[in-house]
């Protein structure tokens, strides 16, 4: 069995309740459940969330030795974080970068993402469903 690691950056552990106009009202506990659902017989997923930058990173470490694949939604560590960049750098397998929101359509500071610079898929705008896509084309990458 493979494991998908899908990360979550800080505040999305307010995902369904807060700011339901841009986020939605489904939680991390749908996200994780419709992941795992998109997951046939040879995966399964680990969802994790944290609002610290340095956890986030001892995950993307660990997923050396323990995941075939990474969906991650940086948060706002998206527009700000090279140490996360350069975690994800060092993961062999592929990287798929994930935004519920369409970020182009929203303040210019949302544009940029150092995370792009090494993704192997960038999503936005689809909601939650964007997690599934993550997590579908880890599949399709890494053999079902
Ligand atoms: O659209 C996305 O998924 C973002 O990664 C979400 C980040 C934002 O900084 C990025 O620019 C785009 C913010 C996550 C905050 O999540 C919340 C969820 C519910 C309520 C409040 C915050």
């Amino acid at each position: 069995m493979k494991t998908i690691l899908v990360l979550n950056g800080p505040n999305l552990n307010l995902l369904g309740k807060r700011q339901p106009e841009i986020y939605g009202h489904e939680t991390l506990d749908d996200v994780a459940r419709m992941c795992s659902e998109a997951c046939g017989e040879g995966h399964e997923i680990r969802l994790e969330q944290s609002n610290h930058e340095g956890r986030i990173i001892d995950w993307i470490h660990e997923a050396r030795q323990s995941a075939c694949g990474i969906v991650i939604n940086p948060g706002a560590f998206t527009h700000t974080s090279v140490a996360i960049l350069d975690a994800l750098n060092a993961f062999e397998g592929p990287v798929m970068e994930v935004h519920i929101s369409q970020v182009h359509k929203r303040e210019a500071f949302r544009h940029h993402s150092y995370v792009s610079m090494r993704a192997d898929g960038v999503i936005a705008g689809l909601g939650l469903f964007g997690y599934v896509a993550g997590v579908q084309r880890v599949i399709a990458l890494t053999g079902a």
